[in-house]
């Protein structure tokens, strides 16, 4: 990688912003060893997502999709943030308007110190009952014995992860907030994510369409590439803190 693998203009463009709005997808945690959906690696090459993430495979399947859920809810608390999450933090705090918006549901960039995440997908972290939609506490899915479903405390009811799964809305509150950030941007980095799922994919050119200088950061060129002003080649958790470094240092001048 280049010692500075992104334009002076990027740095200028961020320096100069007023409105700065970041979509990051599971490539921004494949450095704290959280695996991806769709790499040669990713989640998906071990499980089918039509298998998984949709809510007849639930419904069909509870101990095993329950399960999944829970193996993975314990890969993300035995991971942390890495270099990324924390630059991220960091330029929200460089920005006068700053909105992280975010399609994975690990939790890594709240534990980083970024406030305020528009959580598009979800959060792996919360539950909730699919009967009565009371929340569970967390310890309600804390270890469960092999094989058993994990039903609601109140009305027995199945719990299910509060993620979004294929065919479902997004949270419409996040999704708004989403597409205002976008629209209103001067900036718009899309970081770690292949852009094949909308509408989350969509916010890129929402952005672009609006007058955004829009860039990517990711180790391969994404389905939107095309679009983008700038496309940066590097890993989030070495690009990013190089990229706060610099416009700390323009900042300065
Ligand atoms: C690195 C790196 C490093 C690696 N540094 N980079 C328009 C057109 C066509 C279809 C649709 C459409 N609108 C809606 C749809 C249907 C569907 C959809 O998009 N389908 C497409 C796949 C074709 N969308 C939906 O169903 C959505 N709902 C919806 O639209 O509701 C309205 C509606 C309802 C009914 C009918 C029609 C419309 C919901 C989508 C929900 C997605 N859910 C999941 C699972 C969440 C729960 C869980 O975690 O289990 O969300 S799927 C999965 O994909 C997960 C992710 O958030 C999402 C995106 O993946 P992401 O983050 O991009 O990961 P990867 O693995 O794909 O990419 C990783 C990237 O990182 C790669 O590019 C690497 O190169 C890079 N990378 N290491 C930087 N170190
Ligand atoms: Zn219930």
């Amino acid at each position: 990688m280049p010692a500075r693998p992104f334009s002076d203009t990027l740095v200028q463009r961020l320096v100069e912003a007023r409105r700065v709005a970041v979509l990051t997808g599971a490539g921004i945690s494949a450095e704290s060893g959280i695996p991806t959906f769709r790499d040669t690696d990713g989640l998906w090459q071990r499980f089918r997502p039509e298998e998984l993430a949709n809510v007849d495979a639930f419904l069909q399947n509870p101990v095993l999709v329950q399960g999944w859920y829970h193996h993975r809810q314990k890969v993300a608390l035995e991971k942390a943030p890495n270099p990324g999450h924390y630059a991220l933090a960091k330029l929200e705090s460089l920005v006068p308007h700053f909105t992280l918006i975010t399609q994975n549901v690990d939790n890594l960039h709240q534990r980083a110190g970024s406030t305020g995440v528009v959580e598009l997908h979800g959060n792996i972290m919360r539950s909730y009952c699919i009967d009565c939609g009371r929340f569970a506490a967390e310890d309600a899915v804390a270890d469960p014995a092999p094989d058993a479903i994990v039903r609601c405390a109140a009305c027995n009811g199945l719990l299910r992860p509060d993620v979004v799964w294929f065919g479902e809305m997004l949270p419409a509150e996040a999704l708004e907030a989403a597409t205002g950030a976008a629209a209103e941007a001067d900036v718009f980095l899309s970081i770690g994510t292949s852009a094949v799922v909308y509408p989350a994919a969509g916010l890129p050119q929402v952005a672009q369409q609006a007058g955004a200088y829009v860039a990517e950061i990711n180790i391969a060129p994404s389905a939107i590439a095309p679009l983008m002003h700038e496309v940066v080649q590097g890993k989030s958790g070495e690009v990013l803190p190089i990229l706060i470094d610099a416009l700390l240092k323009r900042k300065e001048k």
